[in-house]
């Protein structure tokens, strides 16, 4: 009996491998939503499976040391969709507006620079989110009020959290930058330079 279970476990965990869609059905999907029996299975699988993660976050800094940028982008996959909830405070931008994007390398260095430019995988124009062409990681603009505090949710099922390169947020920086995106100009929307950075992770 003992026996019997594990193999089933075994079975899960391969079919779960090699799809991540698929569910072994009744017991063992309950198990599955288990926290302990999760972890267990994540580690498990870790190291043969690259099944797209539900949770990915950027803790966002300055890179310029007369600008104090203190900000976070946490990242949840759910039905398909990825949301995103950013905070921003910064507080010598308040009462202005700063543009954000997804930047295409997982680097901050050279004050962000060294994350490229805007994340791009479709071969778009820049643009606005959800107006004709525009970057996947076309963010956009978010106002800061009198704290240099401001926020965004977006949701979308253009990104995911790992299911292949043209559509995971995994491992790209998330930069804020000094001005405001024109939502036209090439090939950044000549949003200003990079004050704040965070890798996606
Ligand atoms: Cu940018
Ligand atoms: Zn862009």
């Amino acid at each position: 009996m003992k026996h019997l279970q594990l193999k089933h476990v075994l079975m899960c965990l391969l079919v779960i491998t090699a799809s991540a869609i698929i569910s072994c059905g009744g017991s063992a999907s309950t198990e599955n939503t288990g926290d302990s029996a999760s972890t267990a299975m994540s580690t498990d699988t870790m190291s043969t499976s690259s099944a797209p993660a539900t949770h990915a976050e950027a803790v966002i800094t300055g890179t310029k040391a007369d600008t104090t940028v203190d900000g976070k982008a946490t990242f949840d996959a759910d039905n398909g969709k990825v949301k995103m909830m950013l905070d921003l405070t910064i507080p010598k931008m308040a009462n202005k507006t700063v543009a954000v994007h997804l930047h295409e390398h997982p680097d901050c260095g050279d004050n962000g620079n060294a994350s490229h430019g805007h994340w791009n995988p479709t071969h778009a124009p820049h643009g606005k989110w959800g107006v004709d062409s525009f970057h996947l990681g076309d963010i956009g603009n978010v106002k800061l009020d009198a704290q240099g505090k401001g926020t965004m949710e977006m949701t979308t099922d253009l990104w995911t959290l790992g299911s292949d390169t043209t559509s995971s947020v995994l491992n790209r920086a998330i930069i804020v930058h000094s001005g405001v995106d024109d939502y036209k100009s090439q090939p950044s929307g000549n949003a200003g330079s990079r004050i704040g950075c965070g890798v996606i992770k």
